[in-house]
C-alpha cells in the first residue's frame, strides 16, 4: 500500500505513541545534536522483530522469528568503525556486548567468603564484552531504544528519522528489524481479551502502511538508506530486492535468504549485485558475516557522502 502524506498522517494520529515518548524523542534528539556537532556519523540500526497485538490491552499477538542477531552484531561493527549508533531494537531482543554473555547466571559463582565471583571459564568473555562496552559508555557512541509492537516501532523509526535529518548525508539507516508486514489497526482492536468462550476466532489482518516510501522521500532524502529483503524462496530474492529498489528509490537491499542468513548475503544496489559469503573456516574461527557487510557498507556510505558535497 502506497502511503499519502494525509493517509501517512492518519495513520500516526490514529496509533497510540509508545510510553515515554516525548523523554524517548528528547534522548534521540540530543544524542543526534552532540554526534553531529562533532561531525560523527550516525548509524540507526533497526534490529529484532515487531509484534502484531490482538487486543489493545494486549494479552495475545503475533511474533515472528528475529532474534536481533543480525542487528547487534552490526552495531558492535559499526561502533568499532567509529559511527555513533541508535540502536532501535525489540525489547529483550539480543544487544551490543552483552549478547556474548548467554545465560548470565551460570558465569557466577560465590567463594568461600561469600563474593561473587566470575567463574574463570568465563573471565575472558565477561572482561572483553565490559571493555567494550565501557569504552562506548564513555564515549556515549550508543543509545538504545527499544520497541515491542509495530505500531511503537514506526512512531520511533519516524521520530529517529526526523531528529536526524539535520544529518544530511552523514546518516545510514540500517534497516535490520523484522517488520510485520500484517496488523490489526488501532481502531479495530478490541480492547479487552478476546474471550475463548465466544468459540472460534478468524482474524483479519490489514497490510501495514508501507513507511518506506515517506522515510525516503520525506523524512530523510539525503540519508544512505539500507533496507533488508528475507525471502524463503531464493527465486525470488534478487527480483524482489529490485522492485523495492524502483519502488522506494533508496541506495541498498541486504537480500537473504531464512536459511542461509548467518554465512551468505547479496548487497543489491540498482547496477550490481554483490555476493558477501562467511567462509567455513572463518565461520570456524568464530567471524560474523556482519563484520564484512558492515565493512562493505561503510564503504559505499563513504562513497555517498563524497558524492552528496
Ligand atoms: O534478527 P535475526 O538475526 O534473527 O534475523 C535477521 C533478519 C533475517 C530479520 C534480517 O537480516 C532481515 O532480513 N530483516 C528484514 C526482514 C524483512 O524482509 O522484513
Amino acid at each position: 500500500m502506497d502511503l499519502s502524506s494525509a493517509e501517512c498522517e492518519d495513520f500516526f494520529r490514529n496509533t497510540a505513541v509508545p510510553e515515554h515518548f516525548a523523554e524517548t524523542s528528547s534522548d534521540i534528539s540530543q544524542f543526534v545534536t552532540k554526534h553531529n556537532e562533532v561531525g560523527r556519523k550516525i548509524v540507526l540500526v533497526t534490529s529484532g522483530g515487531t509484534t502484531v497485538p490482538l487486543e489493545s490491552r494486549t494479552v495475545r499477538y503475533i511474533d515472528n522469528f528475529s532474534v536481533g542477531t543480525r542487528g547487534s552484531v552490526s552495531a558492535e561493527e559499526f561502533l568499532k568503525r567509529g559511527y555513533a549508533v541508535i540502536f532501535l531494537h525489540r525489547l529483550r531482543s539480543l544487544e551490543p556486548f552483552s549478547r556474548h554473555l548467554g545465560n548470565v547466571i551460570d558465569m557466577f559463582t560465590i567463594t568461600p567468603d561469600g563474593q561473587v565471583s566470575v567463574k574463570s571459564e568465563y573471565t575472558c568473555v565477561v572482561a572483553s564484552c565490559v571493555t567494550q562496552y565501557e569504552s562506548v559508555k564513555k564515549n556515549g557512541t550508543l543509545l538504545r531504544v527499544t520497541f515491542t509492537s509495530v505500531h511503537e516501532y514506526l512512531h520511533l523509526l519516524r521520530v529517529c528519522s526526523q531528529c536526524l535529518q539535520v544529518m544530511g548525508s552523514k546518516v545510514m539507516l540500517y534497516l535490520a528489524a523484522a517488520v510485520s508486514d500484517f496488523h490489526i489497526p488501532a481502531s479495530q482492536m478490541p480492547e479487552h481479551k478476546i474471550q475463548s468462550s465466544d468459540g472460534d476466532l478468524t482474524l483479519t489482518l490489514q497490510l501495514v502502511p508501507k513507511m518506506l516510501k515517506p522515510l525516503v522521500k520525506n523524512w530523510l532524502p539525503q540519508a544512505f538508506i539500507v533496507s533488508f529483503k528475507l525471502e524463503t524462496d531464493s527465486h525470488l530474492l534478487i527480483e524482489k530486492s529490485r522492485k523495492a529498489l524502483l519502488a522506494y528509490k533508496h541506495q541498498l537491499v541486504v537480500a537473504n535468504l531464512l536459511d542461509k542468513r548467518k554465512t551468505e548475503v547479496v548487497l543489491v544496489t540498482m547496477t550490481t549485485e554483490q555476493p558477501i559469503v562467511l567462509l567455513p573456516d572463518e565461520q570456524a574461527a568464530g567471524k560474523e558475516i556482519e563484520e564484512k557487510i558492515v565493512c562493505e557498507l561503510t564503504k559505499y556510505h563513504s562513497e555517498f557522502c563524497e558524492n552528496s558535497v
